[in-house]
């Protein structure tokens, strides 16, 4: 931090300022070398191979980040002679999102093994520049990083139905990502209070699905607000945030949450239910008993073709079919679904009821219709109470336990537990001075702490695949405010899913995400400013910022 600010003052006078390679997330790897720095200067080209239009693409983020930097954006050329900043392919990377960056008197070299990779050595240098060096020249230190990501599944969720975000926040959420070396976006398109997203086959979905007459007022305080809310995405928009989000390495992996969480479907087709309703698209929070009837064949068609279009629709490899919250009220009581418990044979024992069961039956079933489509099912770990289908990953959200136990099982394992990265909970103690969130408390301090293979036997820790922060959005209302609650908690999470070896040294990750918030104030992020407070507290003189 020191040298950061120095770098940025010492030289204020002149024309240089300093760059620095304490990024979020840190470089795994960032070998100091001898020698005379590189000064970046507003005639440094990007330099890319003849016709590579990949990597075109990628050195136009990097051409777009110096402007933004310095004010003056650099141009695109081919060519050996030149000094500049190099982009490569190299196959003698070995993670395919792995890339090295070095630097020094001579130019800059960033190497991928694939374009993923560049795309990450891109990141880091444009975090390594000062937030703020317009007009001015930047020295980079010579240096020799080699990085790689520790997870392949670097996540992170957003519940678009309890409030509804139009296509453009959805950009903004994945240039957020993006900044963090993110490469999932785990899109919760439907539950109880709106159906987000167009499905041709089911135009009552949006019609009737996509609204409620009201929403009920804080924490389900039994007043309404009396004003209709809603909207959704066509397949067209949809289309274009996938296209979006993969242009900067970002897969989006949509949820289709069932069998419960879904009286917004009930709405619009009370058949589906095991009552026949009449059902309305939920106006307040909470768990809905109201879930699809397991025991009508119309209904299973029903999630069959909804997955269908959406498996048309989205490329990724996983398909997040929900599975959590699934009251059995209703299919205690409903006479289909008991004939289908007795249909397929179905018995309780000691462990699970038949309705639980059921369940499995169900979550089997739509696991065995997106496999035949040549995808896998992503599922929240209540997918294992019962039987859990052969090739499911396993989402571990209530705690950790159900991933350690899905990762002994040999199932691929996602970390996402409430106590450590439920990014929908508060991150102060300070509630009077918080706008309203969960009722449960995740400072960035605890989210830095996360350690997502303890508890793990060593041979079954290959099978955590990833890690990833949930953001629920039942009292987020405006995109300024998912950006409060994300950020700067996001950053400590960054670090989890990037850093191989982390020292856990939680005071020397602040000095890094202090610097890091100046690009955050650059790029207008509306970011929790605790941090500052509690630096303030502890006498550190830290920055100018207003403690929030
Ligand atoms: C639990 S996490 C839910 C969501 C709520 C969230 C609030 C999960 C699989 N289900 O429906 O929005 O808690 O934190």
């Amino acid at each position: 931090m020191l040298a950061a600010i120095a770098g940025l003052t010492a030289c204020s006078g002149g024309q240089k300022v300093q760059g620095d390679y304490g990024t979020v997330p840190l470089p795994n790897e960032i070998k100091k070398q001898n020698g005379a720095p590189f000064i970046l200067k507003p005639s440094t080209p990007v330099l890319i191979e003849e016709g590579d239009a990949d990597m075109e693409r990628i050195a136009r983020y990097l051409a777009g980040y110096i402007k933004d930097a310095t004010g003056k954006e650099p141009q695109i050329k081919s060519g050996d002679s030149d000094k500049g900043i190099r982009l490569t392919l190299d196959s003698d990377i070995e993670s395919n999102e792995g890339y090295r960056l070095t630097v020094d008197e001579n130019g800059i070299e960033i190497s991928g093994a694939t374009p993923a990779g560049v795309f990450y050595g891109i990141q880091t240098l444009r975090k390594s520049l000062p937030a703020k060096a317009e007009g001015r020249q930047i020295e980079l230190p010579a240096v020799s990083i080699d990085d790689a990501p520790r997870f392949a599944y670097r996540g992170l969720h957003f519940d678009v139905s309890r409030h509804f975000f139009p296509i453009d926040s959805v950009k903004r959420f994945i240039d957020m990502l993006a900044l963090h070396n993110m490469n999932v976006l785990h899109w919760h398109l439907t539950d109880d209070q709106g159906w987000r997203i167009e499905i041709k086959k089911y135009p009552e979905l949006t019609r009737t699905g996509a609204w409620r007459k009201e929403t009920v007022i804080g924490r389900n305080s039994g007043e309404y607000d009396g004003k209709p809310y809603g909207g959704f995405y066509t397949q067209d928009q949809i289309r274009e945030v996938i296209a979006y989000a993969a242009d900067r390495f970002v897969t989006i992996i949509p949820e289709i949450d069932l069998p419960g969480h879904q009286q917004a479907a009930l709405a619009a087709y009370p058949e589906l239910g095991c009552t026949g309703g009449p059902y309305e698209v939920w106006t307040q929070w909470g768990v809905s008993e109201n879930v699809i009837c397991a025991g009508n064949d119309k209904a299973m068609e029903f999630l069959e073709n909804v997955l269908a279009e959406i498996i048309e629709l989205f490329p990724s490899e996983y398909i997040h079919i929900g599975g959590d919250e699934c009251p059995k009220i209703r299919w205690e009581a409903c006479p289909k679904c008991q004939a289908r418990i007795k249909e397929e044979g179905i018995r309780s024992d000691r462990n699970h009821t038949a309705e639980q069961y059921l369940q499995s039956y169900v979550v089997a079933r739509m696991e065995r219709f997106v496999e035949s489509k040549g995808r896998h099912i992503i599922g929240w770990d209540e997918i294992m109470e019962g039987k859990l289908a052969p090739n499911a990953t396993v989402m571990s959200w209530r705690g950790t336990a159900g991933g350690i136990k899905a990762a002994q099982m040999r199932h691929n394992v996602i970390m996402t537990p409430t106590s450590h990265l439920y990014f929908d909970y508060y991150q102060s103690e300070d509630r009077e001075h918080e706008p309203l969130a969960f009722d449960g408390y995740v400072p960035i301090e605890k989210v830095y702490s996360f350690e997502p293979t303890d508890g793990i036997p060593e041979e079954f820790q290959k099978y955590i695949i990833g890690v990833q922060a949930n953001l629920w959005t039942e009292y987020i209302s405006t995109f300024s405010q998912v950006e409060y609650m994300e950020m700067p908690r996001i950053s400590a999470l960054a670090e989890i899913q990037w850093r191989t070896e982390r020292k856990k040294d939680y005071n020397e990750f602040l000095t890094r995400l202090y610097r890091f918030t100046e690009l955050y104030d650059r790029l207008g992020y509306n970011y929790a400013k605790h941090i500052f407070h509690t630096a303030a507290q502890s006498g550190q003189t830290v920055t100018d910022k207003d403690p929030a």
